[in-house]
């Protein structure tokens, strides 16, 4: 699988992408190879820029559970539905959710998804939504 993952505008975390496979098996409560850090009511950076075929690893940084949770009128229409916790539909991930937390990305780790068709895709956390917590990857060719 290709891993190199570039960051439109964040020179600062252009590595992490290389190295986010290790974030999976790591033992430590830090996590540090990410894309997208999500705190207590944010997405960060709220905008990533992506090519085709290339995989986004989000990391809960925050104290929070957090979800990764696609709208799905909000990606391109050949996209596959993508929600932390495997989650085959938006609704599917919000009973989940409400259903015990189902989906929820505890802090010190990582959920990631490879987007294979451009386009826009909007998503948000199910529980910090109201708050504002919403993102977007773009993805290009
Ligand atoms: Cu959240």
């Amino acid at each position: 699988m290709d891993r190199r993952t570039f960051l439109a505008g964040a020179a600062s975390v252009t590595t992490v992408g290389l190295a986010g496979c290790s974030a999976l098996g790591g033992g430590t409560s830090e996590v540090t190879d990410y894309d997208v850090g999500m705190g207590s009511a944010f997405f960060r950076p709220a905008e990533i820029e992506i090519s085709v075929g290339e995989t986004v690893v989000w990391a809960n940084t925050g104290n929070r559970r957090h979800t990764v949770t696609a709208y799905e009128d909000q990606i391109p229409d050949d996209a596959e539905y993508f929600a932390s916790g495997g989650f085959d539909s938006e609704a599917a991930a919000i009973d989940g959710w409400q259903d015990g937390f189902g989906g929820h990305i505890e802090s010190g780790t990582t959920y990631e998804h490879t987007f294979e068709i451009p386009g826009d895709y909007h998503y948000y956390c199910v529980p910090h939504e109201p708050e504002g917590m919403v993102g977007t990857v773009v993805v290009t060719e």
